[in-house]
C-alpha cells in the first residue's frame, strides 16, 4: 500500500492453538500479525521464557508477527490488595521482563474487578441478518436483581428501571433466563469457565470494601510498581477501558473516561505507561469525546481496538458495523494518522469484535471473534485509513 511509514499495524486477536480461526485465516484476512497471550497460564503465575517463545514461534512460523501481548491479566489480590499481592506484583514484573526478552513489545492488562467485559445477549440479530453482541440494560438488571439476586442490587436502579426489568423478565422464558444467566457470566474471553451463582456472589463480596477511590490507589500502586520495569524492559503497557464504561453489580469501575485515563498516566509519569485505545468501549458512553482523547492522549497510545456500538437513550447498546454506530470512525482514524505521524510511530491495531455473517453463522466462535465479521471490519478500516493517509 502506497502509504507513510507511520501507519497501522493490522493484527487480529487469536486465542491459540483451540481456536477456530487459524493463523492462516488471520494471515489471508490481510494482518501482518497476532495479538495473543498463554491463555494456559493461570491468572498471576510467571510467564516462562519458553512457554513464551513456543508461541512465538508457533506464530512467525505461520509468517506471522507476535508483538502484543493481549491480556497479561492482573491477578484480583493486586486489585484488592489482599493476601500476597506483593508476591504477585513480583511475578508480574518477572513476566514483564520475560515477555521483553522474547521481543514483544505490548502489554495490554484491565483492572475490571472480577469479570472483563460483559454484555447481556450474544446473539443478537442486525438489520442484516447478522449477528451482533448486546447490552440490554433491562435484561441486566433482571439478571442483577431477580436472577442472581445480589444483596442491595434493588437499592442500585430507580423504581422505573426496575419495572422494565420486571417486564423484561416476564416475557423470558426458562430457557432465555438460562441464556440470559450465562451470557452475563462468561467470564473471561477465551475461557470456557462460567461463574457459578455460589461464586459470583462471594467474589462480589470481597469487594464490599472496596469503593472506586480505594481501586484507583490499588491501580495507581500496581502502576507505580510495574511500570520501571517495563521502561527498563523497553515494554509498553496499555490499559483496556472498562467494557462496559460504568460500575456493574456495585462493582467500581475506573476506566471509563479521558479523566480517568489521565489520572493514571499522572500517577506513573512514564511513556511506558499507557493506553489500549478502545473506541467499542469508550465510545459507549456519550460523553467521551474520541477523536479528542485521541489528540490528548495520542502520547500514549500504545494499541488500537476500534469499533463501534449504537447506543439509545434507554442505555441499551450493541456493536454496531465498524464505520458506522456513533463512533465517528472517520475523525478517530485522522487523528490516530496524526498521531503517529507527529510521534513518527505504527501503533497495531485491531478490528475488535466482528458480527457473526455469512459462513460464520453456521459455526461456534469465541463470542465476537468469528473470522468473516472481523475481514468486514478490518477492510473498511484499512480503506479508511489509507484514503486519509493519500489525503493528508
Ligand atoms: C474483549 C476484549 C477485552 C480485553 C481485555 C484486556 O473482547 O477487548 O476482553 O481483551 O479487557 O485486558
Amino acid at each position: 500500500m502506497n502509504q507513510s511509514p507511520f501507519a497501522m499495524i493490522h493484527t487480529m486477536r487469536w486465542y491459540g492453538p483451540n481456536d477456530p480461526v487459524s493463523l492462516d485465516d488471520i494471515k489471508q484476512a490481510g494482518c501482518t500479525g497476532v495479538v495473543t497471550a498463554l491463555h494456559h497460564i493461570p491468572v498471576g503465575a510467571i510467564w516462562e521464557i519458553d512457554e513464551i517463545s513456543k508461541r512465538k514461534k508457533e506464530v512467525e512460523d505461520a509468517g506471522l508477527t507476535w508483538e502484543v501481548i493481549e491480556s497479561l491479566p492482573v491477578h484480583e489480590a493486586i486489585k484488592k490488595q489482599s493476601g500476597n499481592y506483593r508476591e504477585y506484583i513480583e511475578n508480574y514484573k518477572q513476566s514483564l521482563r520475560n515477555v521483553a526478552a522474547c521481543g514483544l513489545r505490548v502489554v495490554t492488562y484491565n483492572f475490571m474487578p472480577i469479570l472483563d467485559w460483559m454484555r447481556t445477549d450474544i446473539n443478537y440479530t442486525v438489520a442484516d441478518g447478522s449477528k451482533a453482541l448486546r447490552f440490554e440494560k433491562p435484561a441486566f438488571i433482571a439478571f442483577d436483581v431477580y436472577l442472581l439476586k445480589r444483596p442491595g442490587a434493588e437499592n442500585d436502579y430507580t423504581g422505573e428501571e426496575l419495572q422494565a426489568a420486571r417486564d423484561c423478565l416476564e416475557k423470558l422464558s426458562d430457557e432465555e433466563k438460562e441464556t440470559l444467566y450465562r451470557n452475563t457470566l462468561l467470564g473471561l474471553p477465551g475461557s470456557e469457565e462460567r461463574f457459578t451463582e455460589a461464586e459470583i456472589l462471594a467474589a462480589l463480596k470481597t469487594y464490599e470494601a472496596i469503593d472506586a477511590k480505594k481501586l484507583k490507589e490499588h491501580l495507581f500502586y500496581f502502576l507505580q510498581q510495574v511500570v520501571p520495569v517495563a521502561e527498563e524492559a523497553g515494554l509498553k503497557m496499555a490499559i483496556h477501558p472498562d467494557d462496559p464504561p460504568f460500575p456493574i453489580l456495585g462493582l467500581p469501575r475506573i476506566v471509563s473516561t479521558e479523566k480517568d485515563a489521565e489520572e493514571l498516566i499522572n500517577a506513573a509519569p512514564s511513556k511506558a505507561n499507557g493506553l489500549c485505545f478502545c473506541t467499542g468501549s469508550y465510545g459507549v458512553r456519550a460523553d467521551n469525546d474520541l477523536p479528542g482523547m485521541v489528540k490528548r492522549l495520542g502520547d500514549h497510545i500504545h494499541f488500537l481496538h476500534l469499533r463501534s456500538t449504537k447506543r439509545d437513550a434507554a442505555g441499551n447498546f450493541f456493536e454496531a458495523d465498524h464505520l458506522n454506530g456513533d463512533v465517528d470512525m472517520y475523525e478517530v482514524v485522522k487523528e490516530i494518522v496524526k498521531t503517529m505521524r507527529r510521534r513518527k510511530v505504527s501503533i497495531h491495531m485491531r478490528p475488535d469484535h466482528g458480527h457473526q455473517m455469512l459462513d460464520d453463522l453456521k459455526k461456534t466462535t469465541y463470542p465476537g471473534y468469528s473470522a468473516i465479521g472481523r475481514l468486514r471490519g478490518l477492510a473498511e478500516l484499512r480503506g479508511l485509513e489509507l484514503g486519509i493517509q493519500r489525503s493528508i
